[in-house]
């Protein structure tokens, strides 16, 4: 609860910190056949917006996606095309799913106001237009619409944060636990290899005792630029604790897996960590246990359990190798 406040008291800075973002022009697209009709609105609106003129109801559909609006003003009477259909489009569309619509109605169009709604435009007017009142409107939607672009961007950026290793960059144990169920059953329905690094920075302590806690820090952060380096896109790396990290190779087998593994234990032996801004080189090895899913394991917490063992074998066996 106290974070789900503090994140509000976040959100809420930001906004205010935003408002010339929130004030700045907008644009606007009107749709409609009638140029006159088309261009007697866009004065209407232009005082305050920039004002883009669609009478081509088919290629509507696509300067909508591209263009970048704000609030799409649709207007009905439009001969050739069914209005309403632009309006489930863009509803059925993830860009423009959100982007607000508002529907100009001939009077008396209380039927076809009433679907409008119904597939999700926003507001209406009906003619006769009054100025004040389609400004007054176009404006409430456009500010909506820019409130919930900042809501949804600093949430975005907040799971993010959650899930992402501070130090490193790297994803963090909150984010290898949940997605590592779905990678796990996944690739038992699919009958696909799944393979697991735990790795585990050699005497790491020593480091620490030796050249500080801040040369530490170096070195877990190169260790994992070298470690992005080496496994591919879908590959999963993060810091599990400390300075232990977890790769999940989803798609690979062991012996596919004891090739990165090695690969990546060669990578941090035969290339010194700078630290110190780079005027110190420091000799550094890894123990890597690895495991691969069999088909008796029922659970996550099996297949890393043999890592651990494996990671454990190594470290026993003199560390800076590959156990699995
Ligand atoms: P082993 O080869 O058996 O793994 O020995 P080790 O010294 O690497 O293992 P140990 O688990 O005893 O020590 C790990 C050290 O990592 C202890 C801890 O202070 C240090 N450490 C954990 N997190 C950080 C960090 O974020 N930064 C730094 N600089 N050190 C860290
Ligand atoms: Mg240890
Ligand atoms: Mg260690
Ligand atoms: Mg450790």
């Amino acid at each position: 609860l106290r974070a789900s406040a503090a994140r509000e008291a976040e959100i809420e800075a930001l906004l205010m910190s935003r408002t010339e973002d929130v004030k700045a022009r907008a644009k606007l697209l009107v749709v409609d056949e009638d140029l006159t009709a088309a261009s007697r609105l866009e004065s209407l609106l232009a005082k305050d917006n920039q004002v883009d003129i669609i009478t081509e109801p088919s290629s509507a559909l696509i300067s909508v996606v591209e263009g970048g609006y704000d609030c799409v003003i649709i207007s009905t009477g439009l001969s050739s095309y069914d209005p309403l259909r632009l309006c489930s489009q863009m509803r059925a569309i993830e860009r423009t799913r959100l982007l607000p619509i508002i529907l100009i109605a001939e009077h008396g169009e209380t039927g076809l106001v009433a679907r409008g709604l119904d597939l999700g435009v926003n507001d209406y007017l009906m003619r006769p237009l009054d100025r004040n009142e389609l400004l007054a409107r176009v404006r409430t939607q456009v500010k909506r619409k820019r409130y919930n672009d900042l809501l949804r961007k600093s949430l975005s950026q907040t799971i993010e944060m959650a899930v992402t290793d501070s130090l490193t960059g790297l994803h963090n144990r909150r984010y290898l636990d949940s997605h590592m169920s779905m990678l796990f059953t996944r690739s038992i329905s699919r009958e696909r290899p799944l393979s697991v690094l735990m790795t585990d920075i050699d005497h790491f302590k020593r480091i620490n005792d030796t050249y500080g806690h801040d040369a530490g820090d170096d070195v877990l952060r190169d260790f994992a630029g070298r470690l992005h380096r080496n496994i591919r896109g879908i590959d999963l790396a993060c810091r599990y604790g400390g300075e232990e990290f977890v790769v999940v190779l989803p798609d690979t087998d062991a012996q596919m897996a004891a090739v990165v593994a090695e690969r990546i234990r060669g990578t941090v032996a035969s290339t010194p960590f700078l630290i110190r801004n780079g005027t110190t080189g420091v000799d550094v090895t890894i123990s890597i246990g690895l495991a691969s899913l069999q088909p008796r394991d029922d659970s996550v917490e099996k297949l890393f359990k043999r890592a651990d063992i494996a990671l454990y074998e190594a470290k026993k066996n003199g560390r800076n190798r590959v156990v699995g």
